[in-house]
């Protein structure tokens, strides 16, 4: 579970922050309270005992609904690499090393790199994209990420005209991941969009979230956000951006192609095999509501997919 502000900490704790906040020139914790005055809709002003980062930018993706709480967002988690459960995520993640850190860029682009994590926080200025999250079991949540827009650096990369698809991979890493020592999934957990979805000025690569780093549970250092797919395209931890010519074989889509699609939009109207798709439940709410078409984000999304079959390309 994340640090309460009376916990004890360690010097094993104290370190690797310190230099952090040295390196990036992160605010302490007075500057994030000054933010919080200059932009009083960023969540940023209650610490909870991840790094404050500095919000550089003013967002256009803000939903206005209320975000789920820092306790369910941090302590009910679906991060296979550690549990199947959810709620034991946070404790059995704890430890895990997030620095140091790459990121390796690859495939068909004239400039593959291996960027070090701050690098490449350091690359764009850092925004909230205050994001619907669905997850494909039915619960759903409001979470205020802090991250850029994904398109800069794989432009940056600069794409072959061969390259049609993005794939992403999860750290590999068994004595750190207790997860991976029993095959659930096929490790290391893999994801893919198509070069057009990475391209969206709606995903992100987040490194934060409620205005700090984030905690290691929901996929420190760094995690894919796509709102308008179900949760599990938003891969957490991620060590590799690879751009490809075919279509990325998922961790899910190896596990059941007829349950897990390639697209994962959020569909009312294409139920799973084994249940429906229609309504979800909203952490922390009772009642459940109904799903929207690509998680409400249709106006934004829905060119993306013209003249496909959506029960088909599911
Ligand atoms: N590497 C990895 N990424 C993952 C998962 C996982 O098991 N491993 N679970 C996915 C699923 S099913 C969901 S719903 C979201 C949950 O993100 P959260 O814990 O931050 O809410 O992470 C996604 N990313
Ligand atoms: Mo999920």
């Amino acid at each position: 579970m994340p640090q309460d502000e009376d916990d004890e900490i360690t010097a094993s704790e104290i370190t690797p922050k310190e230099v952090y906040l040295n390196r990036r020139e992160f605010m302490a914790a007075s500057a994030a309270a000054a933010a919080a005055a200059a932009f009083p809709e960023l969540s940023g002003a209650e610490s909870h005992g991840n790094t404050p980062l500095k919000i550089e930018k003013r967002s256009d993706y803000a939903e206005k609904e209320p975000p789920t709480t820092y306790k369910d967002a941090a302590g009910y988690n679906n991060f296979y690499e550690f549990s199947t459960g959810k709620e034991d995520v946070a404790a059995l993640s704890k430890d895990l090393r997030v620095r140091p850190w790459t990121v390796s860029l690859e495939g068909l682009i004239k400039k593959p790199k291996v960027y070090d994590i701050d690098s490449l926080i350091k690359m764009f200025p850092l925004e909230e994209r205050i994001y619907r999250m669905r997850c494909v079991e039915g619960w759903s949540m409001v979470i205020p990420w802090v991250g850029f827009a994904l398109d800069g650096l794989i432009k940056l990369s600069e794409p072959d005209s061969k390259a049609k698809f993005v794939e992403f991979t999860t750290l590999h890493d068994p004595a750190q991941m207790p997860g991976q020592r029993r095959e659930v999934l096929q490790w290391p957990y893999v994801e893919g969009l198509r070069l057009d979805e990475a391209l969206h000025p709606l995903t992100i690569l987040s490194m934060g979230m409620y205005g700090e780093t984030l905690p290691n549970q929901n996929g420190a250092p760094l995690r894919l956000v796509v709102p308008w797919k179900y949760g599990f395209k938003s891969i957490k931890s991620i060590v590799k951006i690879r751009l490809t010519e075919q279509m990325p074989i998922t961790s899910w889509m190896q596990a059941g192609p007829s349950e897990y699609g390639f697209y994962a939009n959020v569909n009312p109207e294409v139920d799973h095999p084994r249940w429906s798709q229609a309504r979800e439940r909203r952490v922390g709410e009772f009642m459940k509501r109904k799903t929207l078409m690509f998680n409400g984000y249709a106006g934004q999304v829905a060119s993306l997919y013209s003249g496909m079959d959506l029960r088909k390309n599911f």
